[in-house]
């Protein structure tokens, strides 16, 4: 999509493929959710620009261990995993504010730095531009070509002249059901030429305890962040929810290693959503799933990896053995 060869340029350049294409998906995303069943809509739409800000605050929430346990992760390994990548392209996938990045570019240190581009993919344009002018703010001369994309469909449209080095940290894609994991690694693996790596932050199972404090916390942050996103199908669809009338909830299902989190109905709800010329029905108690979030194990993550044709090189965990990254090579690769 913009190829770099032969020179790197520096400064900030960025190419925004969804302008319109995010409108038309979140009606119809939020139009099948809600008629199902079990009503639920797409996590992915929590991040507009209050989301990304909440979401921020959870991860300096005491509770919310994954954020915090991946950072010493990053900062201890980042270096043997920069040895093994050299450097091209460091592609990170839902890069958001990307403070996370800076311990793998400044593990590149100054010679691999200048032959490295930094290529954040995210669906919020403004968080992109900003913290990509934050990034080159300390690393002037630096390359950052933003690409504003969905990373579950666009995924052809990284470059591929270098050898890159995806990330997808912060265990999301445990928010993504079987199905989606599998289209998601599939369209990954195809992506991938031999030398590329692929660095994947995954949660791993742990007490129960512990998992469902984390998403229930004292200062009640992540029910603030998952009633906004009620406020994003108000503003892009015309809809008239009251966040008043549901009830953050959030709980370990053992028996698929998941975290969900729901929106429940406190008294019986009628929404009208105006794009859609659609009027829907909440019976008191009833939920909309806005969530899930897998813990993975080892095994759980080398079956799923391997039905792509990926294969795990290095499994590093914290002391704990709370979260993992996995490094991820093509299996066809070297
Ligand atoms: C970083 C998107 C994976 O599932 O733990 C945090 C999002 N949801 N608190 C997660 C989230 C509720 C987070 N992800």
């Amino acid at each position: 999509m913009f190829q770099l060869s032969p020179q790197i340029p520096s400064g900030f350049r960025k190419y925004d493929h969804l302008k319109t294409r995010m409108a038309r998906a979140i009606a119809e995303d939020v139009a099948t959710g809600l008629s199902a069943s079990q009503k639920s809509i797409p996590s992915k739409y929590f991040y507009d620009e209050r989301g990304s800000m909440l979401f921020e605050e959870i991860c300096r929430l005491p509770e919310y261990y994954p954020a915090r346990t991946e950072i010493s992760l990053l900062r201890q390994n980042s270096p043997s995993i920069v040895r093994s990548f050299g450097h091209g392209y460091l592609v990170e996938l839902g890069s958001g504010a990307n403070w996370k990045i800076r311990y793998l570019i400044d593990a590149l240190g100054p010679e691999k730095r200048s032959k490295t581009c930094y290529v954040p993919v995210d669906v919020s344009s403004s968080a992109l531009e900003a913290s990509a002018m934050e990034l080159l703010r300390m690393y002037p001369g630096f390359c950052v070509q933003g690409l504003v994309a969905d990373f579950t469909t666009d995924l052809h449209l990284l470059p591929d002249d270098r050898r890159k080095l995806i990330l997808f940290l912060g265990s999301t894609i445990g928010n993504f059901d079987d199905a989606q994991t599998e289209l998601f690694l599939r369209a990954l693996s195809n992506t991938m030429q031999n030398e590329d790596r692929f660095l994947l932050g995954l949660d791993l199972v742990k007490p129960v305890e512990i998992l469902e404090a984390a998403y229930n916390d004292s200062r009640q942050i992540t029910a603030e962040f998952n009633k906004n996103i009620l406020h994003v199908v108000n503003r892009e669809l015309d809809a008239d929810f009251n966040q008043n009338d549901f009830e953050h909830l959030a709980m370990y299902i053992e028996a698929k290693n998941e975290i969900q989190m729901h929106l429940k109905a406190v008294r019986p709800v009628e929404v009208h959503i105006g794009k859609l010329h659609m009027t829907v029905f909440f019976e008191e108690g009833e939920t909309i799933l806005t969530e899930i979030s897998r813990k993975f194990t080892f095994e759980s993550a080398e079956k799923m990896l391997h039905a792509a044709d990926l294969e795990i090189t290095d499994w590093r965990t914290d002391a704990a053995g709370w979260f993992a990254h996995a490094e991820i090579v093509h299996r066809n690769g070297g």
